[in-house]
């Protein structure tokens, strides 16, 4: 990374963190961690309480306020969350996109990059990224293969190490674990900033929520007990993006796996894992064409990934005319009846691919999979950046003496 980007990677940590105290997050988490079952489940929308990871933290929105059910061997498993509020993309001069995201234990991370990052947190590392949130500030889309980065922004049980951020009330550390139970917690669907709405049964919730349920198919890395199934134990497919509009009534299907290019080898057969939505107000659903055709006010602006095992994975997509991996940003077909096309590939989140590293360079095999995410999206101004980035160091080294300093230069190094 060069001295450039580093300035700017750490100008917009700095706005990152300073806007978070005004974010609400809220995130699921998986059915293998401790975490679940227990106060809370995979199911439930969760936010964080506190600090440290007791105790856990608390339901936002229930998995029953969801409507779904879980039923023998098929427990409620959300892995794709989005409140449809996210801000519509443009691609202008000066605008940066600041993704947010998390993977899962098995990740590792492109090598080079910097602490605190997927690559010193994931599998070949302190092995506690699942659980974790980590930004990547880009150019606005597409953005193809280039040697990108990422930076910790959430740990998931919080404290001083192994970097210093705020937590999410998760438990960690979550080395490498087949068919588990994992030792470790493992965040699976998330939002950054958007308030969830109250949940007052038999009222019309004031935002919808969005989300998506997980496949059938064996994980190739977990074996049977991973997924879970619950999309099709719930009626739809593991590439559907579900609306719940009313707590306690089954959702509804916004977006289909078709829609968005997805099942085409069979209904499924293609779990979306990660959601990004901008809904456009009128309730339904019109996939995007082409990289900001949602700019029309016709379209709705809908991002996601796919779970490592989907067997899109390895097709070649519609825009870029690479073979796509469980890492990249996908968005809906730019042919009719197409795959999907990348709108950010993985390797600009500094995460590992087969199409660019190797199968030799990756965890076993496969690159590493996204498996929940949010944007934000800045116009930040170079100069007056670096002076607020300044201003927030000299004013928290003036509030604290602890190691922010610290902090802000493993951003700039
Ligand atoms: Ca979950
Ligand atoms: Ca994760
Ligand atoms: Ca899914
Ligand atoms: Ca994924």
């Amino acid at each position: 990374m060069n001295t450039f980007s580093r300035i700017s990677l750490a100008c917009l940590t700095f706005l990152l963190l300073l806007n978070r105290a005004q974010a609400q997050p809220t995130y699921s988490i998986d059915v293998q961690g401790p975490t679940a079952p227990g106060s809370v489940s995979e199911g439930d929308i969760l936010t964080p309480t506190g600090t440290g990871t007791i105790p856990p933290p608390a339901v936002a929105v229930s998995v029953f306020a969801l409507g779904v059910a879980s039923v023998p061997g098929a427990r409620a498993e959300v892995d794709a969350l989005s409140y449809g509020t996210e801000p519509l993309l443009v691609a202008a001069p000066g605008v940066q996109h600041s993704w947010t995201f998390s993977v899962d234990e098995f990740a590792i991370g492109r090598p080079g990059v910097a602490f605190p990052s997927v690559t010193t947190e994931g599998a070949f590392g302190a092995q506690e990224a699942s659980a974790d949130i980590y930004a990547s500030n880009q150019a606005p889309g597409p953005v193809f293969p280039y040697a990108g980065s990422n930076v910790g922004l959430y740990d998931g049980n919080g404290g001083f190490t192994p970097f210093l951020a705020p937590g999410l009330n998760l438990v960690e550390p979550n080395p490498p674990t087949i068919n588990g139970p994992d030792p470790g917690d493992n965040l699976d669907a998330w939002d950054l900033d958007q308030a969830p709405p109250v949940v007052i049964f038999g009222q019309t919730l004031s935002t919808p929520i969005y989300f998506s349920l997980d496949a059938q198919y064996s994980d190739p890395f977990e074996g049977t007990f991973a997924n879970q199934g619950s999309a099709v134990a719930n009626s739809f497919v593991s590439g559907d993006v579900l609306v719940s509009v009313i707590p306690g009534i089954p959702p509804t299907v916004f977006a289909s796996a078709a829609s968005l290019g997805l099942d085409q080898s069979g209904p499924d057969h293609d779990d979306l894992d990660a959601l990004v939505l901008r809904e456009n107000g009128d309730g339904v659903f019109t996939p995007s064409t082409a990289p900001y055709s949602w700019t029309n006010g016709i379209d709705d602006m809908l991002l996601f990934s796919v779970r490592r095992g989907s067997q899109v994975i390895g097709q070649i997509d519609s825009f870029m005319g690479l073979p796509i991996e469980e890492g990249d940003i996908l968005m809906p077909p730019t042919t009719p009846g197409g795959l999907p096309g990348i709108f950010v590939t993985a390797e600009a989140l500094g995460l590992v691919t087969v199409r660019t590293f190797g199968i030799a360079a990756t965890f076993k095999g496969l690159g590493d999979d996204l498996d929940g995410l949010d944007v934000q999206q800045q116009m930040i101004p170079e100069p007056a950046c670096l002076t607020l980035a300044a201003g927030s160091v000299i004013a928290l080294l003036c509030r604290r003496h602890f190691s922010l300093w610290d902090y802000s230069q493993s951003l700039c190094v």
